[in-house]
């Protein structure tokens, strides 16, 4: 361990070190125990095809079973909070109705056991997992399935408010949007842009709901949202250019941010939606509910940055409606990559993303909820003793650290930051593609743990709260 004078970047008393998971990307049991289908279980039932290597979410990381080794885990690498969150179709397998006694006792037996080893439970309540019976009326489309999930929202505050005092409503909802609605990598895939703003607007009233039926009970922790905030960087000052980053700014940032913090929707984006005749059905009082009911705390999901310029040709009109009507994606040259996974490494995006909350959002109390780098065929990093050299994600963590740091000498009101994810976990459609935990899990061998050197790492550094 470094000797404390040896810390450079030292974080404030208190700071949140963790990860961050989902339900069905780790849980597995998909079909046991009353757990009703979600949409994940039926896609992959109809098309196995579509999930890489055909491995689908009925098995996954087996949580359900595993969970108190995985706790233990969590302590040995040093977490004081862990993300987690909710299996809406465990708890309530059809959406709406009756409560199944296995989920709740599963899920009290998982937060007493994080709470017995110190770890604070966040806990999440939708990460891309409808129902599938609430899908069937029309998921995120449908009034209905608003009100059930603040039902079960409800319910989740009744059963564990307790003892979690940290609840995010949603998770990266821009998420089931694009993949669901406009770019077909989630279900239902339907490519209809005016079904997508309703979706998305149905969301944020439904996040804004659950809001407020969480303070109706006077429990007394925190409730938030977690949004996955890519910046969107112009190519060049050209005002063509800045004008596409802010309207590409507007839909994916924007379009949530805004609502969850200030309770109102950007200008740009409503001004483009009425002009295109998008704009999505509400009533009066749902604006009200909206506006009175904003988060207490935001989690900021970071990966890769969005680089944009004006649009270079005119769109084909008989093309379905996309944001992209609007800019154009290009590739930086120089820019700096992880090949793993085929992403950009931008570390001075996270800096920017707290700076501008700092600026323009009330400086709203707010931590890094994921951040982290996928690596494709991570086995061949594995050394003669079992254990993968992943330097690489350690010198990730740090390089991004070392913005969060900076960023709160300037006061930013960040207070902690989680890993995406504790261990290899099933990532959608990718599935065991890219692995991005601090432990890896063996497929091959039962899904055996084993800690990677970034764990042991993160260990020390949470012990000595910076690096
Ligand atoms: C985030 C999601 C996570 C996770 C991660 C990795 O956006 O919140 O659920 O899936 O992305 O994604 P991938 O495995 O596609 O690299």
């Amino acid at each position: 361990m470094a000797a404390t004078n040896d810390i450079q970047y030292k974080f404030p008393e208190g700071f949140w070190w963790g990860s961050a998971a989902s339900a069905t990307q780790t849980e597995g049991a998909a079909d046991i125990d009353g757990k009703g289908q979600n949409i994940w279980d039926y896609w992959y039932e109809v098309e196995p095809n579509r999930f890489f290597n055909g491995v689908g979410p009925d098995k996954t990381s087996q949580f359900y079973y595993k969970y108190k080794e995985d706790i233990k885990l969590m302590k040995e690498i040093g977490h004081n909070s862990f993300r987690m969150s909710i299996s809406w179709s465990r708890l309530i397998p059809n959406g709406n109705g009756e409560v199944n006694p296995k989920a709740v006792e599963f899920y009290n037996n998982v937060i007493n056991e994080l709470i017995d080893n110190g770890i604070e439970p966040f806990v999440g309540l939708f990460h891309f997992d409808m129902p599938m019976e609430m899908q069937k009326i029309g998921g995120w489309e449908s009034r209905e399935v608003v009100d059930a999930y603040e039902a079960y929202a409800t319910t989740c505050f009744e059963l564990f408010g307790d003892r979690v005092k940290k609840w995010f409503t949603h998770n990266e909802p821009i998420v089931p949007v694009e993949g669901g609605y406009l770019y077909d990598f989630h279900y239902p895939n339907v490519v209809d842009f005016g079904k997508a703003v309703q979706v998305a607007f149905n969301t944020i009233l439904s996040s804004a709901k659950a809001i407020k039926a969480y303070r109706e009970l006077n429990q007394d922790g925190k409730i938030g949202i977690v949004l996955n905030l890519t910046p969107s960087y112009p190519r060049s000052k050209n005002p063509a250019d800045v004008k596409a980053s802010i309207i590409c700014d507007a839909f994916f940032n924007r379009s949530f941010l805004d609502p969850s913090v200030k309770g109102e929707f950007p200008e740009e984006l409503v001004q483009i939606l009425k002009a295109e005749g998008f704009m999505p059905q509400y009533e009066a009082e749902d604006l009200e509910v909206i506006k009175n009911n904003t988060i207490d705390l935001l989690g900021v999901n970071y990966y890769q940055p969005r680089r944009v310029k004006a649009k270079e040709n005119l769109p084909n009109p008989e093309a379905p409606f996309m944001p992209e009507r609007y800019f154009d994606y290009y590739v930086m040259a120089g820019r700096k990559m992880n090949p793993h996974r085929g992403w950009e490494i931008y570390e001075k995006g996270i800096y920017d993303i707290l700076i501008n909350l700092k600026e323009n959002y009330g400086n709203i109390e707010c931590y890094i909820s994921e951040n982290g780098m996928g690596v494709e065929g991570e086995e061949k990093f594995r050394d003669e003793n079992g254990i993968i050299q992943d330097d690489y994600r350690i010198e990730f963590i740090e390089e991004h650290l070392k913005w969060v740091h900076r960023a709160i000498q300037e006061g930013s009101n960040v207070k902690g930051y989680h890993l995406w994810t504790f261990m290899d976990n099933w990532s959608w459609t990718n599935a065991y593609k890219n692995r991005y935990g601090f432990v890896s899990v063996n497929l091959d061998k039962d899904g055996e743990r084993t800690i990677k050197k970034s764990g042991q790492w993160f260990k020390t550094v949470s012990a000595n709260n910076g690096f």
